[in-house]
């Protein structure tokens, strides 16, 4: 079995995050590494906090408290959000930990020797008003590409194109506000990214099942010439630049939170004996390495961090497939920290269980195009999917079960045509479903375990133990024996997607949850004689005047 490596982009640590961090990376690569284990592969699933840059120290400028404190805090709150939904990290990072610090700097020096790091004096947005220097986000103005009135000084949030501050136009301060920004000299590092566009161009071409989204940004990158850049920032909170005549600049925070996903990995390895981070990061051919993020995180991913990892010289893995998402909107806006616009992810726990929100993020998965979250549209698809075809299907069957065989699975008699059938339409949906997952297509993999739910519901309105039981017994048991697996299956089809909701019911089966298999065909798994029950109510039906009598949108 190969081994999956699998990395969410970092969530900043600068506040609870919204439904679109959720939906556009944690959220699917959860899904692929539960997939992934379901099917027997070794996998290590890293994420972490990215606590450096400037939209960390706004937060803990806004907050009041120095920014290591903000940091430490905020990262608790976000763990405990993530446990509580249902992500299955082997290990959840913070990029200000010692083992970022020290590998981004030996990266650094590895660079530096290998002649990749550039010293530039270069003009610097600074605010006589604030009196300091204002890098990335600290200036905000016009995007020049696309007009957007709001850009950062790094990147243009709107068309996703990389800044630098002096390309604003009418740029100001984001702390004061102020407009008086003037550009001073000051002497910084830059990775000279013009350097790779060769070997990276190369390296794309062997990269296979890459979304066209993703690949289209890269190669738009690499055909509008790729810049050097500059990887030093006049700040406190980063990590020192080890370099003399540098000591009182941090690293870019771009430059050190890709390296965190290796530093995670180093977290790990320290955790617990017999594991060595380098089987996964330095190994070769048998581990596949899959990263999943948003589309504005792209060129960092599929560009410059390559090119510092290629710079180095160290025998560091690149990354095999980049699963990219576009934007989860809001009720036809953005989703919005700054604005409050949206559902935060604690606010969506307090209102409804972890698996309802994985289950719509997850069917209705901003893949090709963006996808607005409605309050209507989200209640209207869990009541469907959840409530009557998933949370009916285990009702009505299980209920039956305990009703008329005192909860005891029958034995199976003859198994009839319709049986047959049943079996191998479900072996054809297994298949189907284990494609799409392996090629990341994760509304088309929802969309069969849906499938799978409404056959299992159609055998037993067509079969209806409920008559047969009355002139046929030995048929009703056939039939309860045939929907207690298909319930099973049902269940473990669905478990990457609404794990707590599934070993629910694998529990009232009799089933270990302790790992859960990849679904079988086999409509046999469960022997005649066990004690089954049924669940407590899955899914009740939700309203959206609830939600919103519940916590005001
Ligand atoms: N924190 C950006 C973001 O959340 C950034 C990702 C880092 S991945 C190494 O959009
Ligand atoms: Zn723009």
């Amino acid at each position: 079995m190969s081994k999956f490596l699998i990395t969410s982009a970092l969530p900043y640590v600068n506040g609870v995050k919204h439904l679109g961090n959720l939906a556009g990376s944690l959220l699917p690569a959860d899904i692929h590494a539960r997939f992934r284990r379901q099917t027997g592969h070794e996998v290590l699933f890293l994420c972490g906090t990215d606590e450096h840059g400037t939209p960390v120290e706004l937060a803990a400028h806004a907050a009041g408290v120095p920014v290591a404190d903000y940091c430490a805090r905020q990262h608790t709150v976000q763990a405990d959000i993530y446990r509580r939904f249902g992500l299955s990290f082997d290990h959840f990072s913070r990029t200000s930990g010692e083992a970022n610090r020290q590998l981004t700097q030996d990266i650094f020096r590895c660079l530096d020797a290998a002649g990749f790091i550039a010293e530039r004096t270069i003009l610097q947005a600074y605010s006589p008003t604030d009196r300091r220097f204002l890098p990335d986000r600290y200036v905000v103005g016009t995007c020049p590409h696309c007009g957007h009135p709001s850009a950062r000084g790094d990147q243009c949030e709107s068309c996703t194109a990389l800044l630098d501050p002096e390309e604003l136009r009418s740029p100001c301060s984001a702390i004061s506000g102020a407009t008086d920004v003037e550009f001073r000299a000051t002497r910084h590092l830059f990775l000279k990214l013009s350097a790779f566009d060769g070997r990276l161009r190369d390296w794309l071409a062997t990269r296979r099942g890459w979304p066209t989204l993703v690949r289209s940004i890269a190669l738009k990158w690499l055909d509008e010439g790729l810049r050097d850049r500059c990887i030093t920032r006049d700040l406190e909170w980063g990590v020192p630049v080890p370099k003399a005549g540098f000591e009182d600049k941090v690293f870019y925070v771009w430059f050190d939170a890709p390296i965190g996903y290796i530093a995670a990995a180093i977290e790990w390895s320290k955790a617990a004996s017999g594991r060595d981070w380098r089987d996964w990061w330095q190994s070769g051919e048998d581990v596949t390495y899959v990263q999943f993020l948003a589309k504005d995180n792209v060129p960092f991913h599929a560009l410059s961090f390559p090119a510092t990892l290629l710079g180095s010289r160290l025998p560091f893995k690149l990354v095999d497939t980049i699963k990219g998402f576009n934007w989860l909107t809001f009720e036809g806006g953005k989703f919005s920290t700054s604005a409050s616009h949206g559902i935060f992810t604690d606010t969506a726990l307090a209102l409804l269980p972890a698996d309802t929100w994985r289950w719509w993020l997850a069917a209705n998965a901003p893949e090709s195009a963006d996808t607005d979250f409605t309050l209507a549209r989200f209640v209207d698809g869990v009541n469907k999917d959840l409530a009557d075809i998933f949370g009916n299907l285990v009702n009505r069957c299980l209920a039956f079960a305990v009703a008329r065989f005192e909860g005891i699975v029958p034995g199976a008699g003859q198994l009839g045509p319709l049986e047959r059938q049943v079996a191998s339409a479900l072996d054809a949906h297994l298949a189907r479903l284990r494609r799409h997952h392996e090629s990341l297509a994760l509304r088309k993999a929802a969309e069969e375990v849906r499938a799978i739910w409404r056959l299992a519901n159609a055998y037993l309105t067509e079969a209806a133990p409920w008559s047969a039981i009355k002139d046929d017994p030995a048929r009703a048991a056939t039939i309860v024996n045939t929907g207690i697996n298909l319930v099973r299956i049902s269940a473990l089809a669905a478990w990457p997607f609404i794990p707590s909701s599934a070993e629910k019911v694998l529990c009232s089966l009799g089933e270990t949850t302790d790992s859960v298999p990849w679904p079988q065909g086999a409509l046999s798994a469960i022997p005649a004689g066990r004690r089954i029950a049924v669940p407590p109510l899955l899914f009740p039906k939700i309203a959206v005047a609830d939600l919103i009598a519940a916590q005001p949108i």
